[in-house]
């Protein structure tokens, strides 16, 4: 029985405030179930919001983000695995349960599979006696932690991938992953079929029908048979679906409804859902910590910045998606100290912007009657506001007196969408100067929508459901007050030498010094600082509330590249690989593979002492420079070779490279490739610097 507001106007008449027992003795109306509801297992994971996804497999040790299928068990080796050190950290960084690349598209089996060899039991893990499915498993239940399972139907390694056979086996495999691991939240079915693969030596391309192929109607009958708690993604007949992007991203209007999945959606669907459609069929999103899904050493300088992190949270949890943020757990079967520390910033982040609520103990009317104020503040979808007089014209209006004027800066509304998911559009307002001003406003709503605004001080509020497709049922409309965001500021350079720097939030403040000091002593930062001489410069960010500064930090900025030109040979600008000098690391120039160089007029001549070489930050990065020569000129006809050498491990740490040699004077530099990182002839530079100041 569900606890339900009073929706009759002579019922609130005769209680200013309604209890839940009272609404129950009344026995008042419950809405009506609104076009596709979610299943009690969908609204289950719903509740879920945020939890944790470990890529570690075969291609963790390749070093590889697929597999061909043609690897060496043998190669699988993790030296410190310990599960129990990944089970420890995702509770700590909040999240609800952890789901592990049981089988990735190479084949390879993180248990002890029956259908293949291609298994641990045939690695030097624990001498061919390990499991890490059970031990994750295990770890997972000793901590309380949801476990689930990702197990690629792709199979690049077994011969009789694409034949009737192969089915036989990955219906196997599940069945063991079904049935010898306790329970199970949810099964995950990559949808990658990308063709090529090893097949048992065929080394060829084969495709299939992923529609057909696969059998899902028994996958979903065994899931449901041995797992009837756990939701299903990626199978034709899934309770929940991919949200379109894998960047954690959900679009502002999310439907969890869907039409009935063919398997051939368009990512527009998938992202925005189809408003009023037959199924249910809720988001998930996607994303890792770092650029890949697997680990490499060469990104443990990439983990995404607080601030990005934070930003994904609020576009899926609060866009109506759960996130399944992943961890790429390193070589040594270890969750990444880099990883671990975001993992927990994230979470005081999320914890501290929803520690403030302001409305807790606020008073809520709609439709002249008060609302018991738990019924909108609580976590519980079961206490709701829902008029069900209200005309199909009309507008829901609930408003929210705070007793006192308070600032505030986030919104939270859930529906309970046990009712189905009915709002199209809605507003806040406040009150002020005797008048209701928009703050913000959204689309849908459905299981919960969090929205960040700039701090505004009001003692009235007021949730305007503007469009709804039935009688909102709304379970939560909260308040918050969520500190400002204190991360280092980022600093950016024009290539006029400009300097400025950016925070995330507008109320943290920025202060810099041309010398090292404390912070308290520093100048406030408003305007682009115009830097034309080699410039050490110290800046942090302030929060005014807290009085607190973020760490200072040192930027050693060199002459700035006004006057320089890329050009080639003969002296000719060459646009393209101006992106090598615009002090901009994410855009790249990549050479001819005849002409593997960039050459640069610096201008002028002067005296420099070294240069530096950003590698590209990208995913799929070609053409890193390995061995360089770099000369200098005069006249760009005779060149002198400054220094030549290697750019030591720049393949697993593409950070920027620095070389310095002895002091000489010129006006052209040349930065040749000898050799690349993979093999390319061509050449890829992302920013080339010279040094000038002292070292
Ligand atoms: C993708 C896969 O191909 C990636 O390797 C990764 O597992 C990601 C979560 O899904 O489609």
């Amino acid at each position: 029985m569900k606890k339900v507001l009073i929706c009759s106007s002579i019922l609130f008449l005769s209680f200013s405030s309604c209890s839940v027992n009272q609404s129950l003795k009344q026995s008042i109306a419950q809405p009506e179930k609104f076009g596709a509801v979610p299943t009690q297992r969908q609204l289950d994971w719903q509740k879920l919001e945020y939890y944790g996804f470990v890529h570690f497999n075969m291609n963790t040790f390749t070093d590889r983000e697929w597999g061909y299928g043609d690897e060496k068990p043998e190669w699988f080796n993790p030296t410190d695995f310990d599960a129990e050190q990944w089970v420890k950290v995702a509770k700590k960084a909040g999240m609800k349960g952890l789901i592990l690349t049981a089988k990735h598209h190479d084949g390879f089996c993180l248990w002890p599979s029956a259908y293949t060899e291609h298994t641990i039991a045939n690695s030097p893990y624990k001498n061919g006696k390990g499991d890490i499915v059970k031990e994750l498993a295990e770890a997972c239940k000793k901590h309380d932690l949801l476990f689930g399972v990702y197990l690629s139907p792709w199979d690049r390694n077994h011969a009789a991938y694409a034949q009737d056979a192969y089915v036989d086996v990955f219906l196997g495999q599940l069945n063991e992953l079904l049935t010898n691991y306790g329970d199970l939240f949810e099964v995950w079915f990559d949808g990658a079929n990308g063709g090529d693969g090893y097949y048992g030596g065929a080394r060829e391309a084969r495709k299939i029908d992923a529609k057909t192929y696969y059998r899902w109607d028994k996958v979903v009958d065994m899931v449901r048979e041995h797992q009837p708690n756990a939701v299903i993604f990626g199978a034709k007949g899934a309770d929940i679906r991919w949200i379109g992007n894998e960047e954690g991203i959900g679009t502002e209007t999310n439907w969890s409804t869907m039409n009935p999945i063919v398997m051939n959606e368009t990512r527009e669907q998938l992202q925005k859902g189809v408003k009023n459609a037959e199924d249910w069929l809720p988001a998930e999103a996607d994303v890792s910590v770092r650029p890949g899904w697997y680990y490499h050493a060469r990104e443990d300088h990439l983990v995404r910045p607080l601030s990005h992190m934070v930003d994904i949270y609020y576009k899926s949890v609060g866009r109506n998606a759960n996130l399944l943020l992943n961890i790429p757990v390193d070589t040594r079967g270890l969750v990444h100290e880099n990883d671990e520390q975001r993992l927990y910033e994230l979470y005081e982040v999320i914890q501290a912007d929803f520690e403030n609520k302001v409305s807790e103990n606020a008073e809520f009317k709609a439709d002249g009657r008060t609302i018991e104020s738990k019924f909108m503040t609580d976590d519980e979808l079961s206490t709701y506001y829902y008029n069900p007089q209200l005309e199909d014209s009309q507008q829901q209006v609930i408003e929210i007196d705070l007793g006192k004027s308070q600032i505030f800066n986030r919104l939270q509304v859930q529906e309970n969408i046990e009712f189905g998911q009915r709002v199209e559009s809605f507003e806040l307002e406040i009150f002020k100067d005797n008048q209701w001003h928009k703050i913000t406003e959204g689309t849908t709503i459905g299981y919960q929508r969090l929205l960040r605004f700039e701090p505004v001080k009001a003692q009235k509020a007021r949730l305007i459901i503007k469009k709804s497709l039935a009688a909102p049922v709304i379970s939560t409309f909260n308040l918050y007050k969520a500190p400002n965001l204190l991360v280092e500021p980022t600093l950016e350079r024009k290539k006029s030498g400009e300097v400025s720097f950016s925070v995330p939030n507008k109320q943290t403040e920025i202060y810099y010094s041309y010398k090292k000091d404390q912070p308290q002593n520093f100048t406030k930062f408003s305007k682009p600082l115009k830097i034309s001489e080699p410039t050490t410069i110290y800046y942090a960010s302030f929060d005014p509330e807290t009085q607190k500064y973020s760490s200072v930090q040192t930027a050693n900025l060199d002459i700035p590249k006004a006057k320089w030109q890329a050009i080639d040979e003969n002296g000719k600008p060459l646009k393209e690989a101006t992106k090598a000098i615009d002090e901009n690391v994410y855009s790249v120039y990549v050479s001819t593979p005849e002409a593997p160089e960039i050459i640069i007029d610096l201008g002028e001549n002067i005296d420099i002492t070294g240069f530096t070489y950003w590698p590209s930050q990208e995913r799929w990065a070609y053409g890193t420079i390995q061995n360089y020569e770099l000369y200098t000129s005069e006249d760009l006809k005779s060149w002198n070779l400054a220094k030549e050498g290697e750019f030591s491990n720049v393949k697993n740490n593409p950070i920027e490279q620095k070389v310095l040699f002895q002091k000489t004077n010129t006006r052209y530099i040349k930065l040749k490739s000898t050799k690349t990182t993979d093999g390319s002839k061509k050449a890829s530079f992302a920013e080339v610097s010279v040094i000038t100041l002292n070292p």
